[in-house]
């Protein structure tokens, strides 16, 4: 029969200052899942540069509370590859909110370390595109690779359509 060839896929991934104490066990549960770590950075985000990183959400009412809490430790950026890594990733987070996060999925990352709405753990890219510009920020070299590759495929895409 036909057989289907899985491509691995990288995303951004970033335990928040909530979390950051005890990264190494989070990472342990990241690699348990099947990701691998490409490549790791622990950093102590400045307020403009956690205001760039969280850009879409300026002019929300939880904007000062997001930029406050991501600069209130340091945070351990990574880059995460696996077959289908940017919605897996996702579902190994679970819910934004910790408390939906516990009700609906007990076993996801944010069910076992967050703490409430906002310090909910982890950070995960949620598009292909979001993946590209946040690995970009923190490690410069893979992304612009796929940024490259997207610039490319976009106009066969256009074509296509
Ligand atoms: P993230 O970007 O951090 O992976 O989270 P997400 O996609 O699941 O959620 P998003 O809507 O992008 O929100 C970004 C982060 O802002 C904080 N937040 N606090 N107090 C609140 O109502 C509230 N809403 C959002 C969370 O830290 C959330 O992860
Ligand atoms: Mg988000």
């Amino acid at each position: 029969g036909a057989s289907l060839v899985r491509t691995n896929e990288r995303t951004l991934a970033m335990i928040k200052p909530c979390t950051s104490g005890r990264a190494a066990e989070v990472i342990a549960e990241i690699e348990a899942a099947g990701f691998v770590v490409c490549a790791k950075k622990e950093h102590q985000m400045s307020v403009p540069q956690a205001s760039e990183f969280y850009a879409e959400h300026d002019g929300k009412e939880f904007f000062k509370g997001l930029v406050d809490f991501m600069t209130s430790g340091p945070v351990v950026a990574l880059l995460l590859e696996k077959p289908n890594a940017i919605k897996e990733w996702r579902a190994l987070m679970g819910p934004t909110a910790t408390s939906k996060a516990k009700e609906e999925a007990p076993d996801s990352l944010r069910a076992k370390y967050g703490t409430d709405n906002t310090k909910n753990a982890t950070h995960g890219s949620d598009s292909f595109v979001s993946a590209a510009r946040e690995a970009a920020f923190w490690f410069g070299g893979p992304v612009l690779a796929a940024e490259k590759t997207l610039a490319m495929i976009k106009p066969i895409v256009s074509e296509l359509n």
